[in-house]
């Protein structure tokens, strides 16, 4: 473990401060900190930015540098992350950004740490059509399938896919796992929409899928 650093991962990140991010990151890898935590110090900075934002304090050009500081963070850690794994797990998961999403930061640590698992993955990337995924299952029939949501304007795509792969997926399993993930998912959204399973990080994720798969 390294020293404490001088300053907050996450409080560099709502500094905007890309530089220092990306060194700390660095400097803390190297003194064998866990790959996993910095991933959360990450995720809570974009929380805050999130915030900022939504409090009209930031615009979206802070959204846009923040998006920017956290794709070269999961460059650093993505690598670090799916080699501090053990393969224990496996099986098939389709995994998809809905309808008139494009946030795809989340989903792409997701499918590292699933990857990393031994599980095969099949990403349809952003902004996918309620139809190309229950195509898609229906082709790859996949053992679950992650749906990825950060937008509330997203539900209703959510709600479509899901009503859509279950009509489709039940002449082959009766009963398809989908896990919800991403900031405008939640326990209610889960219940609501008739999903299996959510969760709010990508470590949790992993056990929730081990889970549904057991
Ligand atoms: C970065 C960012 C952007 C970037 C996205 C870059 C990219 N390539 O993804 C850009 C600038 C493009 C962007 C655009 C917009 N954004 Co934006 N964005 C964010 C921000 C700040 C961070 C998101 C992020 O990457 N977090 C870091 C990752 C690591 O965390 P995560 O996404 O939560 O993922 C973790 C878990 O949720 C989970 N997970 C995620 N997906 C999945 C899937 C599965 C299957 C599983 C198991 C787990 C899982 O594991 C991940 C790792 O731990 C959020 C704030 C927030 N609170 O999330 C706003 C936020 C999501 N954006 C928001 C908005 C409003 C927008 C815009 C509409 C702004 C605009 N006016 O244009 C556009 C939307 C464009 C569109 N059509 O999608 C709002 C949404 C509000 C709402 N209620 O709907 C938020 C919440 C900000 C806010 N508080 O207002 N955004």
């Amino acid at each position: 473990m390294s020293e404490p650093p001088s300053e907050r991962l996450d409080e560099l990140i709502v500094r905007m401060d890309e530089r220092g991010a990306l060194a700390q990151i660095r400097e803390r890898l190297d003194a064998g900190d866990d790959p996993a935590v910095l991933v959360e110090e990450c995720r809570t900075g974009m929380e805050r930015v999130g915030r900022l934002y939504e409090q009209g304090t930031y615009f979206i050009s802070a959204l846009i540098m923040a998006g920017e500081i956290i794709r070269e963070a999961t460059e650093l850690l993505i690598p670090r992350l799916a080699a501090a794994r053990q393969e224990t797990g496996g099986g098939k998961m389709v995994i998809a950004t809905v309808r008139g999403d494009i946030h795809d930061i989340g989903k792409n640590i997701v499918i590292a740490l699933l990857d990393a698992d031994g599980f095969t993955l099949v990403d349809l990337g952003v902004n996918v059509a309620p139809e190309q995924i229950a195509e898609t299952v229906e082709r790859e029939r996949p053992d679950v399938l992650g749906l990825s949501c950060l937008l509330t304007s997203g539900y209703e795509a959510l709600r479509e896919t899901i009503e859509l792969v279950r009509a489709q997926s039940v002449a082959w399993q009766p009963h398809l796992p989908i896990v919800l993930g991403g900031a405008a998912v939640d326990e209610m959204v889960k219940e609501r929409l008739g999903a299996d399973a959510w969760c709010a990080d990508a470590a949790r994720g992993l056990g929730v899928v081990r889970a549904l798969l057991a």
